[in-house]
């Protein structure tokens, strides 16, 4: 059911970039990487049940699998990474559902529009969207709430810019028992899944409209995604749990986005307490990890690991405490390890070496790295190197806080627990 599920997948990829007479995606593989919202939707995973999870002091052993083994290969981490997906959705965010049965919309030069249809239910919203100068199609960026990174620096970079109010899919200010906004309208009020992953999943269905537009005004193959403070949390978490997304930048995210929920000690973090009743931002099954983020199976740094090999241009504040600076290098060394694993290690930026120390202010020193990367993942005619720049005001130590090693990851073929990706009969030819 699942291989089939699969086929269908690649199948509409295959369509819907036909009709726009557009033909990028060439291989299984590129497929994989920027076609699909899950490509590990098929692998087999079972979850533990939350009383039988280890304490563990240390960050998660991310190439270790729920099976106790660990991964050998690079095709490995594709269902690695699905277990990481499914015990973050069931621990952490949430679970986010799978493409609604009906996505409609329109995209313009001023407007995209979504309409979805699920179970009887439907709901609408719609973004602002500001072209830059030029002649297009042109990739874009989705910028939370206005409020991201610079949208003056990315438009000069030659990407649109997305103005998505985040509000209109899950608003703040509910308690966790009537939550409200577009995906509350389908899924539920008493859904458990929490705003970020809310959030996510309307950034998800903009890009499924990108998709289906034709492909004449923004291209859905170069989306990229960013937010600062809660909205940095929320571009977060849209990056790691949707595989069409090109390039993730969360600024200044704190508790609840890049920084390790174990937390680096004394740090003066915002408190997973409060970061939870704050808002529901964390789905509803986080509450009992509050108090005991040792039980947790999962930790940022493998956040960080889900995005490989993917754009990832963090940016962080060493000036704020209450940010968690240090846990958030340490959340970014972790996950950078998969990254080099993976042969990609020249795709993941952390940068907190900055100057201004006000929250959310538009910085100098991360203009040319955002450029850089928006030429690199998204107009794809760039290849800066990625660059980990932590700032002497907040290091964080990765040594402290792991006891695996990073393997080195072989070439080869996927092991049989993985599922080689399927052949997409009726797609045309490769192209390059
Ligand atoms: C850093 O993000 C949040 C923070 O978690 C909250 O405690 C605070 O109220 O708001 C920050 C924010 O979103 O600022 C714009």
């Amino acid at each position: 059911r699942s291989v089939i599920r699969r086929k269908v997948v690649a199948l509409a990829v295959a369509a819907t970039l036909s009709v726009a007479g557009v033909i990028t995606i060439a291989t299984t593989e590129a497929a994989a990487a920027v076609g699909i919202e899950d490509d590990g939707a098929d692998c087999p995973v079972t979850l533990p049940s939350e009383g039988s999870l280890p304490t563990n002091t240390r960050l998660p052993d991310p190439f270790r699998k729920l099976d106790n083994t660990r991964i050998a290969t690079k095709g490995d981490w594709r269902c690695r990474r699905e277990e990481i997906k499914r015990l973050s959705e069931r621990f952490v965010y949430g679970d986010k559902p799978p493409k609604p049965t009906t996505v409609t919309g329109t995209v313009t030069n001023t407007n995209i529009t979504v309409n979805v249809n699920h179970n009887g239910r439907s709901s609408s919203f719609s973004a602002s969207v500001s072209l830059p100068s030029g002649t297009g199609p042109f990739p874009a960026v989705v910028v939370y709430g206005g409020f991201g990174a610079d949208a003056a620096a990315i438009r000069a970079a030659g990407a649109a810019v997305i103005n998505y109010d985040p509000y209109t899919v899950g608003r703040e200010g509910t308690p966790r028992n009537n939550k409200q906004g577009a995906f509350y309208t389908i899924y539920g009020n008493t859904s458990s899944t929490g705003l970020l992953m809310a959030w996510g999943w309307g950034v998800s269905r903009i890009i499924d409209v990108i998709e289906q537009s034709g492909g004449n005004i923004l291209k859905a193959d170069s989306t990229g995604v960013t937010g600062c403070s809660r909205f940095g949390k929320g571009a977060f978490v849209a990056g790691v749990f949707d595989q069409r997304i090109a390039l993730t930048m969360p600024i200044e995210s704190g508790t609840a986005g890049v920084p390790i929920f174990r937390g680096v000690p004394g740090e003066g973090a915002q408190s997973l307490s409060s970061a939870y009743g704050e808002q529901p931002w964390f789905g509803d099954a986080f509450g009992t990890f509050t108090g005991s983020p040792n039980r947790l199976p999962v930790d940022t740094h493998q956040m960080v690991a889900m995005v490989a090999p993917r754009g990832l241009f963090i940016m962080d504040n060493p000036h704020i405490a209450n940010l968690g600076p240090r846990s958030a290098s340490v959340a970014a060394l972790g996950g950078a390890e998969v990254y080099r694993a993976l042969g990609a290690g020249d795709n993941i930026t952390y940068w907190s070496d900055v100057a201004d120390g006000t929250h959310c202010a538009n910085r100098p020193e991360w203009r040319t790295p955002l450029q850089q990367n928006i030429q690199k993942f998204l107009l794809r005619t760039g290849n800066a190197a990625g660059a980990i720049r932590i700032s002497s005001r907040a290091q964080g130590n990765l040594a402290d806080w792991r006891d695996w090693t990073t393997p080195t990851l072989t070439d080869s073929s996927p092991s049989p627990t993985d599922t080689t990706p399927p052949s997409t009969p009726g797609a045309p030819a490769a192209s390059n």
